[in-house]
């Protein structure tokens, strides 16, 4: 369906960890389903890097709306787990990764609110941690590059 060269990837991480923020600043333009700030369904944006269009979709981090994960998760070629560096890595988010790991997919972690908490991210993984302020746009489309270099 999906013409070549063309790359989903996707979105995922526990409540407020900053997906939404994180998929603005990357595009342009999106498209977002949700109520007063939470996602609901889904949020989709598309940006071109290095000349190869990226779709991105954003899951909701909310419990209750888990069944949407497998869903948005169709088809994905990679994906950014945002994690709350205030927070740290929830549970929610383990379980993601270890399922990632499972299928093969190329992954990276963005610790997210650095301008909050800059220590270091506790991860029991072989992972690369980007640290990134999504209000701020900082250090996002390099981690994007980054999780892109893991494809070729
Ligand atoms: N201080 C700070 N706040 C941030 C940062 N990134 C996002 N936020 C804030 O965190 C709140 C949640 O951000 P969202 O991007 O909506 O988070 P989300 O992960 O999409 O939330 P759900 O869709 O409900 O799971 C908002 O108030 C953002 O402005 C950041 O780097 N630093
Ligand atoms: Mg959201």
């Amino acid at each position: 369906m999906m013409k070549n060269k063309e790359t989903k990837v996707v979105i995922f991480g526990d409540y407020d960890t900053g997906k939404t923020t994180t998929l603005e600043q990357l595009c342009d333009k999106i498209t977002k389903v949700e109520y007063k700030g939470t996602t609901l369904a889904l949020d989709y944006g598309n940006c071109i890097v290095n000349g190869e269009k990226i779709h991105l979709f954003a899951t909701p981090g909310h419990e209750r709306f888990k069944f949407m994960l497998e869903i948005i998760s169709n088809g994905l070629d990679a994906a950014i787990i945002v994690v709350d560096n205030s927070r740290g890595v929830t549970l929610a988010e383990k379980e993601i990764m270890a399922e990632l790991e499972e299928k093969n997919i190329p992954y990276v972690v963005f610790s997210n609110k650095q301008d909050l908490d800059d220590s270091e991210l506790e991860i029991d993984r072989d992972v690369d941690v980007l640290p990134t302020i999504a209000t701020e746009g900082e250090g996002l489309m390099d981690g994007l590059k980054l999780l892109l270099q893991k494809l070729n």
